[in-house]
């Protein structure tokens, strides 16, 4: 049976695919596994139903033969260790793999989060100009690092591998802010994440939702 995963019904970045549903459908798309899409309303995720699914009420989740997942690095990793495409048979390899998935969700994701949530939500306070540079500084201090050890390899670790999927999902995030654009390596890094079959896949997915109706 299809796993479904459940997703914004209308993601606040307007289908830019910036949500963390967009790693969950890439994952399913590179291991060619089809899925349905439970598509919420934000009261929809506050919801028993949905926090049933979900202890805090967000997306995205995943269900499968009886097995229910929340956190978006959980499901692809659940995603990758079943199926063939996403990490290397070779047992160290493979932890290595695993290792650029948690740094992606833990080192370099909150200084890119902090940064963004900054410029969406402080924009209006007294300290935004000041504080703003220092955001920055944080996500450079992460960046710089990566691109360092990125180098002029196509991926980070040999092959295409969840870690990838994972980093080039949280470097999107930086989205129009400009600030990976110090670093040509990761740029290409982040397009050719985005040049592949099933990213597109999963990217052209998420938007379809775009196009059919909204109830707000
Ligand atoms: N650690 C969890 C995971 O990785 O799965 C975090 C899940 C999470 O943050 N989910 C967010 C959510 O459900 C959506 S992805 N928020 C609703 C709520 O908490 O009530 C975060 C997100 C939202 C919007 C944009 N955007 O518009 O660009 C980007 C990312």
């Amino acid at each position: 049976m299809a796993a479904t995963i459940s997703v914004f019904e209308r993601s606040p970045d307007g289908g830019r695919g910036l949500a963390r549903d967009m790693g969950v459908r890439w994952a399913l798309e590179e291991v060619g596994e089809p899925y349905t899409v439970r598509a919420l309303s934000f009261a929809d995720l506050k919801g028993e139903a949905h926090l049933a699914r979900h202890p805090f009420g967000q997306i995205p989740t995943f269900e499968e033969a009886g097995l229910t997942l929340f956190e978006s690095g959980a499901i692809v990793l659940h995603i990758a260790e079943r199926h063939a495409g996403l990490l290397p048979a070779e047992a160290d390899a493979r932890m290595r793999a695993i290792a650029w998935m948690f740094s992606a969700l833990s080192t370099i994701e909150p200084a890119i989060v902090e940064h963004s949530m900054a410029l969406l939500f402080e924009r209006d306070r007294p300290w935004h100009a000041e504080r703003l540079p220092l955001l920055e500084d944080r996500v450079h201090a992460r960046l710089a690092p990566l691109s360092r050890r990125l180098g002029g390899a196509e991926w980070l670790e040999g092959g295409f591998t969840a870690g990838d999927l994972m980093m080039v999902t949280v470097l999107r995030r930086l989205g129009r802010s400009g600030l990976l654009d110090a670093y040509p390596n990761l740029s290409a890094y982040v397009a050719r994440g985005e040049a592949r079959p099933a990213f597109v896949r999963a990217y052209a997915a998420q938007r379809a939702l775009f196009t059919t109706a909204s109830s707000y």
